[in-house]
């Protein structure tokens, strides 16, 4: 039996000011140095401003920061696993000193919060990568942006909130933690059991978080996050699509649907924490942790970060001390005998046991093939075609990357023949020099400059790749980071296959069709790839094509075949 008695949630730190001092801060502000906040700060601003991330008064000082990241724990003592810091450049970080007032700023330039500066450092970025995240391995989505985004310099203080960032769509499914705590006690929700989720939810999420509120009788919230989620995972307004089909399902009166503008971490057993003391805040009671809880996936060796129950495992410790019951869960997995789903654990010998794992499930979509009615609701599986269509209809990029001269500009016009000849889509050729031509005319091959330029090129194959045609890139794209980058933008639209022409410098040199080695060797280019600037090799490229060893012809044709393979070419 829960001990817990309403109203729910604790203290709410709600740092919104009041209506009439809103207008004379936005008045006192217009003075003030401006900070335009970038995506995830819009995220953990709105999550502060609202309480939900009850207790902090704002981004995190120093020493909060730091106690923080050791011992999961704010200097006052209280539990809090997850360091929210504002983190900007150097340049900004020099025109601004303790006690400094800075007006946050959406990207439209709306005043969002003041912050009162009251600490300035430069993180020891490894450190909190090991301590948060238990890895400094930045396939980790959390260490990678700790790492390769984050700006290097932390600023803490104290936030007087102007407005909250505004969002336009589905307005009626937002709330803040006082409105649910509000509706909560309106419907005379007395336990609430909530379940959060970055996916799209099957018959087999109905059932776990169905099964879960019964046994803990309590009603449900489902609070999906629409903040930032894992690289890679479904749009939020097609699964909110989903999910509006979904709750359709569970008993009238029983179960809710609210959004959570959240920026995840994928933290595994931290961020579990995280979530429960956020649940809390938004008036619930209890909080269900099921297998691989915010899993970040494999790190670059193919291995787990996380154990699949670390985060009960963490949660079970620190559940009583948070003031939110935990309620764990296996996989639920459908039982073909039985015609029903299960928990795992209780499988009954002999049983025929059916699943559909989360890269099955994509594989199928993205094929157009079947998925049973055992596994989803019908609707759903339609919501999630009309945004995923099968491969055949999807836009796809190849991207060359390789030495000047290595071959990749040849490959690719061949390659663009070949596609036209084929036909479906309409095929732009994004070439090296082509590029350099019409949209980069003015940068020269400094990294700043050849970062900007393959930022423009990933921006503009994105484009076309979500518009369903084929891009075909080809510039040098020297540098790693870059490329992941790009990698990352364009897979979020459709195909994104990576080609590395190894062709190596000895026989791009001797080749020098255009000169321009000989130039580099004699000093009058300077910053030339391979001679006076790095070429990074890529790791895993989905195709390597040595010019050496196969012509044209035979390079293009390759890579057609493995189109077909992939199923963009049907
Ligand atoms: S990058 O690094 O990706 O931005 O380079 P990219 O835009 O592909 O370069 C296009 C062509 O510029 C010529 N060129 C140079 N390349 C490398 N380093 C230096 N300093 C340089 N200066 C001029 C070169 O011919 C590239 O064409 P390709 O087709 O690769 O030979």
């Amino acid at each position: 039996m829960s001990t817990i008695t309403a109203p729910h949630g604790g203290t709410l730190k709600e740092l919104l000011v009041k209506e009439g001092q809103a207008e004379a801060l936005k008045a006192q502000a217009r003075d003030f140095i401006s900070w335009d906040l970038t995506e995830r700060q819009l995220w953990d601003i709105e999550m502060l401003l609202t309480g939900a991330f009850s207790p902090l008064e704002g981004f995190l000082g120093k020493a909060d920061y730091e106690s923080v990241i050791k011992d999961m724990r704010l200097t006052s003592g209280t539990i809090w696993p997850m360091p929210i810091t504002l983190d900007v450049p150097e340049a900004f970080a020099g025109k601004i000193t303790e006690g400094t007032k800075v007006a946050l700023r959406d990207p439209e330039g709306v005043l969002i919060a003041v912050i009162t500066v009251s600490d300035i450092w430069r993180p020891d970025k490894k450190l909190e990568a090991n301590l948060v995240f238990k890895s400094d391995d930045d396939a980790h989505p959390g260490v990678n942006y700790l790492i390769n985004k984050a700006h290097p310099v932390y600023i803490g203080g104290k936030l007087e909130g102007v407005e909250l960032p505004a969002h336009y769509d589905f307005k009626q499914l937002r709330n803040t933690p006082r409105d649910l705590r509000e509706k909560f006690k309106k419907q005379g929700w007395y336990k609430v059991v909530a379940f959060q989720t970055r996916n799209p939810m099957h018959r087999a999420h109905q059932e776990l978080t169905f099964r879960a509120a019964q046994m803990v009788e309590a009603n449900l919230l489902i609070q999906p996050v629409v903040g930032m989620t894992k690289p890679g995972d479904i749009d939020h307004y097609s699964r909110i699509r989903c999910y509006e089909h979904l709750v359709k399902q569970y008993p009238e009166q029983t179960t809710m649907l609210s959004l959570l503008p959240l920026a995840m971490r994928m933290g595994g057993p931290r961020e579990a924490m995280w979530h429960s003391i956020i649940r809390k805040n938004y008036g619930c009671t209890h909080f269900i942790v099921g297998r691989n809880h915010a899993d970040p996936g494999k790190n670059s060796k193919g291995e787990a970060f996380y154990g699949p129950y670390d985060a009960q495992e963490m949660l079970a410790k620190y559940q009583d001390e948070i003031g939110i019951k935990m309620v764990p869960f296996q996989e639920m997995v459908y039982v073909e005998e039985k015609a029903q789903y299960f928990p795992a654990d209780q499988i009954e010998k002999g049983m025929t046991v059916l699943n559909i794992s989360g890269t099955e499930f994509r594989r199928r979509l993205m094929l157009g093939l079947d998925i049973p009615d055992w596994f989803s609701y019908r609707e759903v599986v339609s919501e999630l075609r009309r945004t995923y269509p099968p491969r055949h209809e999807q836009g796809f990029t190849v991207f060359f990357t390789g030495l000047s001269g290595s071959g990749k500009s040849t490959i690719a016009n061949a390659l663009m023949v070949k596609l036209m000849e084929i036909g479906g889509r309409a095929v732009t050729l994004l070439d090296g020099d082509m590029v350099r031509k019409n949209l980069s005319s003015e940068l020269g091959f400094s990294r700043e400059h050849r970062d900007l330029n393959i930022q423009r090129i990933g921006f503009v194959a994105g484009q076309i790749t979500k518009y369903g045609g084929a891009a075909i890139c080809a510039p040098i794209a020297p540098y790693t980071q870059t490329r992941r980058a790009v990698r990352e933008e364009i897979s979020r639209h459709g195909g994104f296959l990576e080609v590395f022409v190894s062709t190596p410098l000895e026989v791009c040199e001797e080749r020098d069709r255009k000169g321009l080695y000989a130039k580099a060797r004699a000093g009058i280019i300077k910053e030339f790839t391979g001679i006076s600037d790095p070429y990074e090799a890529p790791e895993t490229p989905e195709m390597t094509i040595d010019t050496r060893e196969c012509s044209p012809d035979e390079a293009s044709q390759r890579i057609i075949l493995k189109l077909e393979q992939l199923g963009f070419i049907k």
